[in-house]
């Protein structure tokens, strides 16, 4: 069966998904949360470089079914689920608790519909980077998010979702994720210590995800959601400038893609890449140079945004897809 696909596309143009029956998300960027009465949809505060105005679409492979449950907007096509959960916070320094408790209903929600195998969260909250009593907001999330995945997680080191943790312009702790009936495969990086042994220098309590999720969805097709992937070797930020931040990240997506293709059944190849930046510079020499890496065909998304180490200016995540069947047909050719 073919899996969901997802893509950009320029908003004016978002109608006509917003109409299509297979619609599991639709991800507007740039603005505050929705107001929107579509539960689909979702907005995440982060503007776009170079002007355009572009959506994320998740496309089912059939209609799709769609629900509120504990506050938390679903979309699944009978693979796949899509979760949206949006939540005030009630203050600055009560992320840790938000978090877990917000990772708690995520889980309770997702197994009631029958997908209790999360692939895939994306964590985006503001002021990422803010010390709040002593503790960074980033590392209060991570401590919340810990507790909640070693309560959950039967195989805590084992079955860990991809994950971004991006800081926006607020408000609000935003949840997005995917979640499917039958487990993926975990997938590390060689060149880098996995992020949940970072040591105790980055947070108390270490930030739990993968670094990828391989994803057999039958018929020989591959999904490899790629987390969020910056300029870090071993567990140390390397470069000081973009460039060659830009460059150890692209090095580290490749050795991951080497390691997932491991253990694919078919060679996999980018589909989408979302990379997150710090400064307002203009982004045509990391597009070409992202091109020289990895072909000019991916389709790229630039989002403005909070790194979770401050030294860190860059940071991109991505889709990789893979096909067993088209590729015999294409090599018995
Ligand atoms: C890193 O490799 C960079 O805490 O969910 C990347 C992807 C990063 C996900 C997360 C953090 C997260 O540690 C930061």
């Amino acid at each position: 069966m073919t899996p969901f696909t997802v893509f950009y596309c320029d908003a004016a143009r978002a109608g006509q998904w917003l109409d299509d029956a297979r619609l599991l998300a639709l991800v507007r960027f740039g603005e505050p949360a929705s107001t929107e009465p579509d539960l689909r949809v979702g907005a995440v505060a982060l503007a776009e470089l170079g002007g355009a105005e572009t959506v994320e679409v998740w496309l089912g492979a059939r209609p799709a079914r769609t629900g509120v449950r504990d506050g938390i907007r679903h979309a699944s096509d009978g693979e796949v689920l899509f979760l949206q959960l949006d939540l005030d916070e009630y203050a600055p320094d009560a992320l840790q608790p938000l978090t877990a408790v917000a990772y708690r209903r995520l889980f309770a929600t997702a197994r009631a519909l029958g997908y209790p195998h999360f692939l895939r969260i994306w964590n985006y909250f503001p002021q990422i980077n803010r010390e709040c009593e002593g503790l960074e907001r980033y590392r209060a999330f991570c401590a919340g998010r810990h507790q909640a995945l070693v309560a959950e997680l039967a195989e805590f080191e084992t079955r860990l979702p991809a994950a971004s943790a991006i800081g926006t312009c607020g408000p609000g702790l935003q949840l997005y994720a995917l979640a499917a009936k039958e487990p993926a495969v975990q997938i590390e990086n060689p060149r880098q210590v996995s992020a949940f042994h970072y040591p105790r220098q980055y947070g108390r309590r270490s930030p739990s995800f993968s670094r990828a999720v391989l994803k057999a969805w039958g018929e020989g097709r591959e999904h490899l959601y790629i987390s969020g992937t910056a300029s870090i070797v071993g567990h140390a930020s390397r470069h000081r400038d973009l460039l060659p931040q830009l460059d150890e990240t692209l090095a580290n997506l490749e050795a991951l893609l080497a390691e997932a293709n491991r253990r694919a059944a078919a060679p996999l190849e980018l589909a989408l890449l979302k990379i997150y930046v710090r400064p307002d510079l203009d982004p045509a020499p990391w597009r070409d140079r992202i091109a020289q890496a990895f072909g000019t065909g991916v389709p790229m998304l630039f989002l403005r945004a909070d790194i979770c180490r401050r030294e860190l200016l860059i940071e991109i995540e991505g889709l990789a897809t893979g096909s067993a069947a088209r590729h015999s047909r294409d090599t018995a050719s």
